[in-house]
């Protein structure tokens, strides 16, 4: 099933994509301290198919002292499906938010592009710096917005889920998710670690998890292309692993 890749799917992708995954490499590397993340063997570049097209997935792990697992995934089916997913998972000693973002388009149109900074707290809250600087961002406005499904109460009054309808709703969404990142890693490095905290924020991205994992639209694409058992080991051990508690 898997294989190594001869060219990136990376410039084959819908360019709000590319462009994404190229700020957010860029954003980390700016900011952050990174060293190599291992993820299970197999699992680094993938290929199966889906209703006779190539599903091909590519992954890239980094780590740092804030966070245990910085995770860019590209994904493409075909010509029909481009994706990208990305999340970075706090260390559990930091009381810092998840950032996620997700984007799927097909055929030249993004019909999904979301963004957030989700609290893992007890009450939900995010921490006082990051609200300051995520409240002083210039409101935004697209045409489609799209409604939470029914597993999202996990994202914050900042997160930005719509169906981008123009180029300049696009730029919108990759500045915003620009200016997330840029705040969150420098939150990040400024935050000093609390220990006595961590079975608190253990259980916020224990639930973080779990909700994801509930995300039937993701599941179905890849329990078509590769089987359900191997779906459920790569959403749990992959796009949504959780610490042990
Ligand atoms: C939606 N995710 C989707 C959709 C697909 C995928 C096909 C539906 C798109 C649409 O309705 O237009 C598929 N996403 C994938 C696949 C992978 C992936 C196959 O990442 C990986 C291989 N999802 C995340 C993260 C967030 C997220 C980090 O992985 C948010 C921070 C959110 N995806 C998310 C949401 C939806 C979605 C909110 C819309 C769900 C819905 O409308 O029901």
């Amino acid at each position: 099933m898997s294989s190594s890749p001869t060219i990136s799917i990376r410039e084959q992708q819908h360019p709000l994509i590319r462009n994404l995954a190229e700020t957010i490499e860029a954003v980390w590397q700016t900011h952050l301290d990174l060293s190599p993340y291992q993820l299970p063997e197999d699992l680094g570049y993938v290929e199966g198919r889906l209703e006779g097209e190539k599903l091909v997935i590519e992954n890239r792990c980094y780590q740092t002292p804030q966070f245990r697992k910085l995770h860019l995934e590209l994904a493409k089916l075909g010509a029909s499906l481009d994706i990208l997913h990305c999340v970075m998972f706090p260390n559990p000693e930091y009381d810092l938010p998840m950032f996620g973002c997700d984007l799927v388009g097909g055929r030249g149109q993004i019909s999904m592009a979301v963004a957030d900074l989700s609290s893992v707290r007890a009450d939900r809250s995010l921490p006082e710096t990051y609200r300051s600087h995520l409240n002083a961002l210039p409101h935004l406005e697209f045409a489609q917005s799209r409604s939470l499904p029914n597993w999202g109460d996990i994202f914050s009054e900042f997160c930005v889920l719509v169906r981008p309808s123009s180029p300049e709703e696009e730029t919108q969404f990759l500045d915003r998710v620009k200016a997330f990142l840029e705040i969150h890693c420098q939150q990040a490095t400024a935050t000093a670690p609390t220990p006595d905290r961590r079975s608190e924020i253990l259980a916020g991205q224990h639930h973080y998890c779990t909700q994801q994992q509930q995300n039937d639209k993701t599941r179905r694409v890849l329990e078509k292309a590769f089987g359900a058992e191997w779906a459920d080991r790569y959403m749990t051990t992959v796009l949504f692993d959780m610490p042990n508690l």
